[in-house]
């Protein structure tokens, strides 16, 4: 493994971490793995991130990068081949990806809790856990935000519609990207896996074999090479690095609130809106970081998509 390898904190039954297991596997690239906990605490995790507790993140040295979509595009850069963003295609997977994770993934949530599909996922959990697990899911959405959370009846109404125009758009092309998987294939497929995996609800995909046949063409890729590390080993490495990735290549971007070298705090906007403080030193059409110092790990540059994320300056 080298330097540049990237470190995965991720647990199995998280479907955000499924996407990025299954583009490691689609382009072959090698990752060490930090098996992260469900639920709070997370003690390794927030000495990276200063206080974002999502699922998953990834650690390339001591940068560290919060959410998927920003994830995919750092995995696109340390490994060009197999592009998930097509040059071309950046304005429409931003969009794409956004009604995924706000609206695609919250319908799926609501189908995954119902009776059936609690018991199919508690079964899959160690014993006692299933409490532990929805007390800290209600806390989550408890702390406010922009999306209320999961409602069934919302997802009744719009989910048929969605899976019937997939399914037609498949009988096309294999992939909803066309020839070749792209990063709207696996943003799709995040939320699509968390119904298709899960025995009690996976009748709900029956009435879409094209659908299903996509599915089993992601999960085939695999996840790719990799190694366990410890969670510790992990804010250990942060702490030994020296040299820091540079800025992807967004067109700068003049925040509304902030200006480079201002001290701020970057948060979700839509769940979960922990802020994370720090030293605002990227700020650009890609990403927005941040350089914090940590007890435990040192200097961190923690990394986040503009798009649901509002930065606010401090003082
Ligand atoms: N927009 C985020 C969403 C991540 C997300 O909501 N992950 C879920 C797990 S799949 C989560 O963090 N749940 C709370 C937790 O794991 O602590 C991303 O793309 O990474």
């Amino acid at each position: 493994m080298s330097a540049s390898t990237p470190i995965f904190h991720h647990y199995a039954a998280s479907p955000f971490s499924e996407k990025v297991r299954k583009v490691f596997g689609y382009k072959q690239m090698a990752w060490q793995s930090v098996q992260a906990p469900p639920v709070l605490p997370k003690p390794d995790q927030i000495a990276l991130t200063g206080g974002y507790r999502k699922a998953p993140i990834l650690q390339v040295g001591h940068d560290v990068y919060c959410d998927t979509k920003l994830m995919c595009r750092v995995i696109d850069r340390l490994k060009p081949e197999r592009p998930l963003i097509p040059p071309g295609a950046e304005a429409a997977t931003l969009m794409i990806e956004r009604w995924v994770d706000q609206t695609l993934f919250f319908n799926a949530v609501a189908l995954f809790f119902q009776p059936q599909g609690v018991a199919a996922f508690s079964s899959a959990l160690p014993p006692g856990m299933l409490d532990t697990f929805l007390k800290d899911r209600a806390a989550m959405f408890a702390q406010g935000g922009t999306l209320p959370g999961p409602n069934l009846e919302t997802a009744r109404a719009e989910l048929p519609a969605v899976f019937a125009t997939i399914e037609t758009q498949l009988g096309v092309k294999p992939f909803l990207g066309g020839d070749a998987p792209t990063q709207i294939d696996f943003a799709v497929y995040n939320p699509i896996w968390f119904i298709y995996t899960n025995a009690g609800i996976k009748a709900e995909l029956k009435a879409f074999p094209k659908l299903c046949a996509w599915a089993d063409r992601i999960l085939a890729f695999g996840d790719g090479p990799f190694s366990e590390l410890d969670g510790a080993a992990a804010v250990e490495l942060c702490r030994a690095t020296r040299t820091s990735q540079p800025p992807l290549p967004g067109a700068p971007l003049a925040l509304p609130q902030a200006r480079l070298g201002d001290r701020v705090k970057i948060g979700a906007t839509d769940y979960a809106p922990d802020q994370v403080e720090g030293e605002l030193v990227i700020a650009n059409a890609f990403e927005v970081a941040v350089r914090r110092e940590d007890a435990r790990a040192g200097t961190v540059i923690v990394h986040f998509p503009p798009e649901a994320f509002s930065v606010t300056k401090v003082g």
